[in-house]
C-alpha cells in the first residue's frame, strides 16, 4: 500500500507540467477591479459562487448599445503583459435571469494587435463583441459560462501586445443585466482552449 500511494505521488508530480518561465495566465477577479474603475450601471455585487465573492453586475433596464467611442457603462481594467506574446481572452459571464438580452459585452484594449495590427481600440467604436449564448434559441444560458466572441461572427480573440508593461481592457455593456467576474488572458494553457464550462461553469481559475 505504500509503495502504491507513494508510486501514485511519483507518478502525479511527473505528469505535471514543468514550472514555466515564460509568460504566465494573466487572471483578474471582479474582486480585484477597484470600485473607482467601475462606470455607469456597472457595480460590484455579491455571488457565493464568485472568487471572493465578489462578481460585477449591471442592471436590467433594456439598454443595449453598438460598441462606443465614450461609452457610459463600462469598467477599464489595468493589467501588465510583456510585448509581443500572442495571449487568448477568456471571460466568464452571466446573463441575469439567464436572458439571452442580458449576455453580451464589448471588449476594448488600449494597444492590442494582431498580426501587427492595431485592434479593437478604446477610444473608437470597434470591439471585440463577446455574446454567452451559442445560438438564438440560447437554451446554453445557465449560470455561469467561459465565453470569448458570438456565435454569429468570426473574430481574432487572441492579441499582443507592442510594448512591455501596464496595458487596459475596457469592457463596454452591449446588452445589460450582463455580469462578470473573471477575466483570463492566457498565453500558454488557454490559448486555444477554454478554462471552462459555457453553460453551468464551476471553474475558479487559479491566480
Ligand atoms: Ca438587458
Amino acid at each position: 500500500v505504500l509503495n502504491t500511494a507513494t508510486f501514485d505521488n511519483v507518478s502525479l508530480t511527473a505528469g505535471a507540467p514543468p514550472p514555466s518561465n515564460g509568460p504566465s495566465d494573466i487572471v483578474i477577479y471582479a474582486a480585484d477591479v477597484p470600485d473607482a474603475s467601475l462606470h455607469g450601471s456597472w457595480t460590484k455585487g455579491s455571488d457565493a459562487s464568485s472568487p471572493q465573492g465578489v462578481k460585477l453586475v449591471t442592471t436590467d433596464t433594456g439598454f443595449a448599445s453598438d460598441a462606443l467611442a465614450s461609452p457610459t457603462h463600462y469598467v477599464d481594467v489595468a493589467f501588465t503583459a510583456p510585448a509581443g506574446t500572442p495571449y487568448t481572452l477568456w471571460l466568464r459571464v452571466q446573463a441575469l435571469a439567464n436572458s439571452k438580452f442580458n449576455d453580451s459585452v464589448w471588449v476594448q484594449f488600449s494597444d492590442a494587435l494582431v498580426n501587427g495590427t492595431a485592434v479593437y481600440p478604446i477610444g473608437s467604436p470597434n470591439a471585440l463583441l463577446v455574446n454567452l449564448a451559442t445560438d438564438s434559441a440560447a437554451t446554453s444560458l445557465r449560470g455561469w459560462g467561459w465565453q470569448n466572441t458570438a456565435y454569429w461572427l468570426s473574430q481574432a480573440t487572441t492579441v499582443s501586445f507592442a510594448a512591455s508593461g501596464t496595458h487596459t481592457l475596457r469592457i463596454q455593456v452591449r446588452e445589460d443585466g450582463v455580469q462578470l467576474d473573471q477575466i483570463v488572458l492566457s498565453p500558454v494553457r488557454f490559448l486555444t482552449s477554454s478554462p471552462g464550462a459555457l453553460s453551468a461553469d464551476t471553474t475558479i481559475v487559479p491566480k
